[in-house]
């Protein structure tokens, strides 16, 4: 305890290079902060887009990964959550119970280490991990592609040890923030008609908040017709691909069709500015609600007509489905536990850390819908 740990970690160089696993040294925790030995990580969409360096917020060299599940190796002063041998999930949008944001009842955005964790560094301003003599930046708070990694305590979620961590270390990213989007963010209501536009890990858990929700009609929307089985397992109810809606109407146009006049709910899980507005003008007057949880490259911008808004349809947005990690990912944790909440079926490939490489390649080859490193 309180030593340098030695171990390995992927390393991503640069942007747009494959990660290279390397012997690392991770520092002891600081005041506040707790060393985590990581059990298991999914690869998400968030770690290649930054790897691709289109995230102007990027830095590196960089120890990427979000969707992690660990045990506390040792804590920092003036740690009390959390103890050494306690299950924790890495929450990129910590929760520090004394902010504005947090204390206003009304987000989860969390704002306490903003600056400092969106600089890839701790609170100090300085990291916890060296490589061949050389500071590595932290990535989201969490840096999980690390046998040790070093988070603060208000960015960990302690829950039972009874949990798997290969599994619900999955509600660290996607799933949480799908299946919030539908019952936290949207608060979809029974016998609703929805749409949700991309079937990856975060669309899938949308359907599956949909359905406990008690939606009677799920219309589940992607390009690639592998990913139609798994939505069907979610609760979809039908599907269709855009590449099927001729190209004399919409898609939006052809869904308010079939829909007598628009579905109740519709979400975005792709991050295209061009299907966020299919999403929007899909949904019903008077009351469709569109939810964007897609996470679109930066600068791009959206439109519509302001009568769409005029006319009674909301557009809302979604991050980490709304959800207070410290406070309540023990309760999804639970809700797995209980065959409530499927996580199992997201998990579709476990790798080692030194294929990591693979689990991206699988990502953009539309293969996953989540690929874990186990470490
Ligand atoms: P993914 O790549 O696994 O899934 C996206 C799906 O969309 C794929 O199945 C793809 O075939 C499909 N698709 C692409 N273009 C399409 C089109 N024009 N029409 C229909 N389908 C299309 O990604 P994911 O892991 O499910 O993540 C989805 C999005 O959610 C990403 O943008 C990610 O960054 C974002 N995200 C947001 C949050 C948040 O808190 N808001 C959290 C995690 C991820
Ligand atoms: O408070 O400004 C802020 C940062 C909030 C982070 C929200 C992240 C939402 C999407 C992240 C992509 C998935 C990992
Ligand atoms: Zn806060």
């Amino acid at each position: 305890e309180k030593l340098i740990i030695k171990c390995k970690a992927a390393v991503a160089w640069a942007a747009n290079q494959p990660l290279s696993v390397e012997d690392i040294e991770v520092a002891p925790p600081q005041k506040g902060e707790v060393r985590i030995k990581v059990i298991a990580s999914g690869v998400c969409h968030t770690d290649q887009y930054t790897l691709s360096g289109a995230d102007p917020e990027g830095v590196f060299p960089v120890i990427l990964g979000h969707e992690g599940g660990g045990i506390v190796e040792s804590i920092g002063e003036g740690v009390t959550s959390v103890a050494v041998g306690d299950h924790v999930i890495p929450l990129y949008i910590p929760e520090c119970r004394t902010c504005k944001f947090c204390t206003s009842g009304k987000t989860n955005l969390c704002s306490i280490v903003r600056d400092t964790q969106g600089a890839g560094l701790m609170p100090d301003r300085t990291s916890r991990f060296t490589c061949k003599g050389q500071s590595i930046f932290h990535f989201m708070g969490t840096s999980t592609f690390s046998e040790y990694t070093v988070v603060l305590e208000i960015s960990l979620a302690k829950i039972t040890p009874h949990a798997p961590l290969d599994r619900v270390c999955l509600l660290g990213c996607g799933i949480t923030t799908g299946y919030g989007a539908a019952l936290k963010t949207a608060k979809v209501t029974a016998g609703s008609t929805v749409a949700v536009f991309g079937l990856g890990g975060v669309g899938l858990a949308v359907i599956q908040g949909c359905r406990v929700a008690g939606a009677k009609r799920i219309i589940a929307i992607d390009l690639n017709p592998a990913k139609y089985e798994l939505a069907k397992k979610m609760g979809a109810t039908e599907f269709l691909n855009p590449k099927d809606i001729p190209a004399s109407t919409t898609i939006q146009a052809h869904i308010v069709s079939v829909t007598d006049g628009g579905v109740d709910y519709s979400f975005e899980c792709i991050g295209n500015v061009n299907v966020m507005r299919s999403a929007l003008e899909c949904t019903h007057k008077g009351w469709g609600v569109s939810t964007i949880v897609g996470v679109a490259a930066a600068g791009q911008e959206i439109s519509t007509r302001p009568f769409q808004l005029v006319t009674g349809r909301t557009w809302k947005g979604s991050a980490f489905g709304g959800y207070k990690g410290r406070t309540e990912l023990p309760g999804l944790v639970e809700d797995y536990l209980g065959g409530k909440l499927d996580i199992d079926s997201f998990v579709t490939h476990t790798i080692k850390l030194e294929d990591i490489n693979t689990g991206f390649t699988l990502m953009h080859e539309g293969k996953s819908i989540r690929a874990i490193v186990l470490f």
